[in-house]
């Protein structure tokens, strides 16, 4: 009989990997010994019935985990089950979507607490709170209404500290839930049947401008890395070798990345590893640290490139030009790691030689380095960045409901035409790019979608 339900809609992604958000508070309420219950509705085909039979007396609130998109939708549907069962149940709202879009979040019938950015210790105080009755207001970095006004109480100053995290607790989850079968045949590089995650590092130390780190303006922090060897030996001791790191830049510190590699041959583990990480983090390194990435068991990286055009990448503030990504495509080739290399389509005020200038450089990547993988998406506003800011003064209809939030995948790719992107630019991206993934074998069809075209500006 769990005190806390927590939730993790359904994102319609392949799953293969439990979400780190829910076991991380999860370890956190059961280290107070507070029951918890996780059900992931992307994997859970009967996971509403599993909530409506979970809910009783002894449940103190439901926690729903959400990133923008249809996620929300789903989780609007959970909260409706809650509501059925006792309308003054209490359902709090986490993630970076209601961080960073409180007000509509919380605006919404399914929606009675926001919790505004990290969660660890929000979490333990919140419990505390609902549980012995004691005022709201006494929680920290959380939103409510009151007397049909949201409310946003005091944000937490401190951060919470990566290495005080508890082993998270794998045993609350059927982890053969997420064995592959179902997704890509190498997802993220990695052929493991199961697959685990980790976040050592949170918050980023750039702000480029389309990135939810504009937005949450975290401070950026670590952990240690005798903390990350010992969240690693947790995932070996489930029998499992196949780790994603959920960083958005896991390579800040070097000297903290060695060590961490270092460690890991030590030990003698046979790891494979998906890392996220900056070009020129990579353009920077020699041939030694290759090496020790590869005897590691580093299989694959994910690079934000965003763009081929240097005039863009400085509007995004990206802090680095697309020559850096070249030279790393090219260490990555040389050494024969794969990387998956994501570009970025619709930026406000991008022009045609920009997306001409993006092509040629995914051209480039693929046509030179036989392990790169190339992709390019519509870029997806993300609340409170200044490129959502800009989409809004160029046209784009404001999102009012979390409904709107939970479309804006759909608008941005299928529907209508968003104004931020020039008309004659997206039926061009719409012919020839839009979704586009292409692994170098997929050449010749790239060629084709270029058939009666002018290619007299690219060069490879
Ligand atoms: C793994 C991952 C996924 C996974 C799992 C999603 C998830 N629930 O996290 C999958 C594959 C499903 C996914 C999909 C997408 N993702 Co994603 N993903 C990530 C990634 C790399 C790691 C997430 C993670 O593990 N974080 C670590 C945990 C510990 O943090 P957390 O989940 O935020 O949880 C903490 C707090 O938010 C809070 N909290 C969270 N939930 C709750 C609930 C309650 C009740 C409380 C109190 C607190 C709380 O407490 C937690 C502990 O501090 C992040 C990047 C990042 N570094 O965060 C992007 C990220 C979350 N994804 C993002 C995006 C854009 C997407 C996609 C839209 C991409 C796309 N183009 O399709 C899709 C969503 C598609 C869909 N159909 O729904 C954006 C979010 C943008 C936004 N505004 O919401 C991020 C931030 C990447 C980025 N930098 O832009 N993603
Ligand atoms: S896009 Fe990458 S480098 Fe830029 S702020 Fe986001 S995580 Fe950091």
């Amino acid at each position: 009989m769990a005190n806390v339900i927590l939730i993790d809609p359904d994102s319609g992604c392949p799953n293969t990997r439990p979400q780190l958000g829910t076991l991380h508070l999860a370890a956190m309420l059961l280290q107070q010994g507070v029951t918890v219950e996780i059900l992931d509705l992307s994997v859970l085909p009967d996971g509403l019935a599993r909530l409506q039979a979970l809910l009783n007396d002894n449940t103190i609130f439901v926690g729903i985990s959400v990133v923008i998109g249809p996620m929300l939708r789903s989780g609007i549907a959970a909260a409706e089950i809650v509501r059925r069962f006792n309308p003054d149940l209490p359902v709090v709202w986490g993630g970076v979507h209601p961080s960073t879009e409180p007000d509509t979040t919380l605006a919404h019938d399914a929606v009675d607490i926001v919790c505004l950015g990290e969660g660890e210790e929000t979490v333990l105080e919140l419990y505390d709170a609902i549980a012995n009755g004691t005022s709201l207001h006494n929680v920290h970095s959380i939103g409510f209404m009151e007397n049909g006004k949201p409310v946003f109480t005091r944000k937490r100053h401190e951060y919470f500290d990566l290495d005080s995290l508890p082993a998270l607790p794998y045993h609350l989850i059927d982890l053969s839930l997420y064995k592959r079968g179902k997704g890509p045949e190498d997802f993220f590089g990695l052929k493991g049947e199961q697959i685990l995650s980790i976040e050592s590092t949170r918050g980023c130390a750039f702000r480029c401008t389309y990135c939810v780190n504009a937005a949450k303006r975290e401070k950026f922090r670590k952990m240690s890395a005798e903390k990350v060897i010992s969240c690693v030996e947790d995932i070996v001791n489930q029998g499992v070798n196949s780790i994603t790191f959920n960083d958005d830049n896991l390579f800040v510190d070097k000297r903290r990345a060695e060590t961490i590699l270092n460690e890991i041959i030590r030990r003698g583990w046979k790891l494979e590893m998906f890392i996220a990480v900056r070009s020129d983090f990579l353009a920077a390194q020699d041939d030694a640290f290759y090496e020790l990435l590869i005897k590691a068991g580093v299989t694959m990286f994910g690079i934000g490139v965003e763009s081929g055009s240097n005039r863009v990448l400085d509007h995004i503030r990206k802090k680095e030009g697309i020559d850096v990504t070249f030279e790393a495509s090219k260490k990555l080739a040389k050494h024969g790691i794969k990387a998956w290399y994501h570009f970025i389509f619709g930026f406000p005020g991008e022009r045609r030689e920009d997306l001409e200038a993006t092509y040629r450089a995914m051209y480039r990547i693929s046509a030179t380095n036989p392990y790169a993988q190339v992709n390019l998406n519509q870029l997806i506003p993300n609340p409170g960045t200044p490129s959502c800011q800009e989409c809004f003064d160029m046209g784009w209809p404001v999102p009012k409901t979390m409904e709107n939030w939970a479309d804006v995948m759909v608008h941005t790719r299928r529907m209508g035409r968003p104004a931020y992107v020039d008309e004659e630019l997206l039926d061009w991206f719409k012919e020839h790019l839009d979704g586009l993934v292409f692994p170098r074998r997929e050449m010749p069809y790239i060629e084709s979608a270029w058939n009666g075209h002018d290619l007299s500006w690219r060069e490879v």
